[in-house]
């Protein structure tokens, strides 16, 4: 494979810096927490690909599903030049809106941007021969960070799909997207994917599945500390649990410890103690409805202008306008 040359505004002295100061901040801090963008090294994305396609895991099919049957309005509607994709990965629900704009005749360019290097220099890569027509720039970034768009050739379409904005924190939330705003112009385009409120019968098992591949991936976090940070997590010590918070309408991962623990944390100089049956938070994932969306949209600057949801009303898409 070529290495396809990648806009890097997020070295890995940065991350390393990042995951050093997210490490120290949430392990000494009570209740314990990490923020779940650690889950996701090379063996993490993988784990979290395979979550994608358990039968309890229903996000990202509700949402393809969506993008399958809207993808042609969308180009309609937003006659994108430009697509901006936040938090990438494989880019494989891409290819449904990248299909679409270019059958509308409208789209110049695909810009996908993720933490990641090499997901991100496979999904470039792929793209590059598989549209030769469009001008494929890869940018290496963190999105909750402060945003940077490349100059472009006008009329943006910014997709952020997956459920991931469910990961930020109601405050989060607001500073990202009002972030997003101040990024892009006037008239151009939020597309924006977000799992909805539902029985817990069916949100709980898609955090607990019946494989153990979540919990796998829970765990995931503390081998990355491990490898990262020379730290001694027994990650096999730590029992996955996924809970659902009624009044918050989000669903929280987090590690149990089995039995009480000290865990040396070599590169922080730090020893984390863990009481018996003492929890980590490692992920939130925030579950939407249209009314309290809309508003958090509105509240950033940006104007709801459609809101798709699959069959089952399980997921929705939402196109804003800012
Ligand atoms: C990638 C953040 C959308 O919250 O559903 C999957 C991550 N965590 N299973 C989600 C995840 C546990 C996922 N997002």
């Amino acid at each position: 494979m070529n290495v396809p040359d990648l806009e890097i505004y997020l070295t890995d002295r940065d991350l390393a810096r990042s995951l050093r100061s997210d490490v120290r901040a949430g392990l000494t801090a009570t209740p314990k927490w990490l923020p779940p963008k650690w889950f996701y090294d090379a063996r993490g994305s993988a784990l979290f690909e395979e979550i994608t396609r358990l039968p309890e895991y229903y996000p990202t099919r509700a949402e393809r599903a969506i993008l399958r049957a809207r993808a042609p309005e969308i180009a309609l509607l937003t006659e994108a030049k430009t697509l901006v994709e936040l938090g990438s990965g494989s880019s494989e629900k891409t290819r449904l809106l990248l299909d679409a704009l270019c059958r509308h005749g409208t789209l110049g360019a695909f810009i996908p941007l993720d933490v990641s290097v090499t997901a991100l220099g496979e999904a470039v890569s792929a793209l590059r021969s598989e549209y030769p027509g469009l001008a494929v720039h890869g940018i290496v970034d963190d999105f909750t960070r402060h945003l940077r768009l490349p100059p472009h050739g006008g009329a943006r379409l910014v997709a952020f799909l997956g459920g991931t904005l469910g990961n930020l924190l109601p405050d989060e939330r607001h500073d990202f997207l009002a972030g997003l705003r101040a990024a892009v112009e006037p008239g151009e385009w939020l597309l924006l994917g977000a799992d909805l409120v539902k029985d817990e019968r069916l949100l709980l098992p898609a955090y607990d599945d019946a494989a153990g591949v979540t919990a796998e991936f829970n765990r995931n976090v503390l081998r990355v500390i491990n490898r990262e940070l020379h730290a001694g997590f027994d990650a096999e010590a730590f029992d996955h649990v996924a809970r659902w918070d009624a009044a918050n309408e989000w669903i929280e991962m987090r590690l149990r410890a089995r039995d009480a623990m000290r865990v040396s944390i070599k590169d922080l100089d730090l020893v984390v103690e863990f009481a018996a049956g003492e929890q980590v938070r490692t992920e939130v994932s925030a579950k939407f409805r249209r009314h309290g969306l809309e508003r958090e949209l509105d509240a950033a600057g940006f104007a709801p202008y459609r809101w798709w949801t699959d069959p089952d009303g399980l997921f929705a898409v939402s196109l804003s306008r800012a």
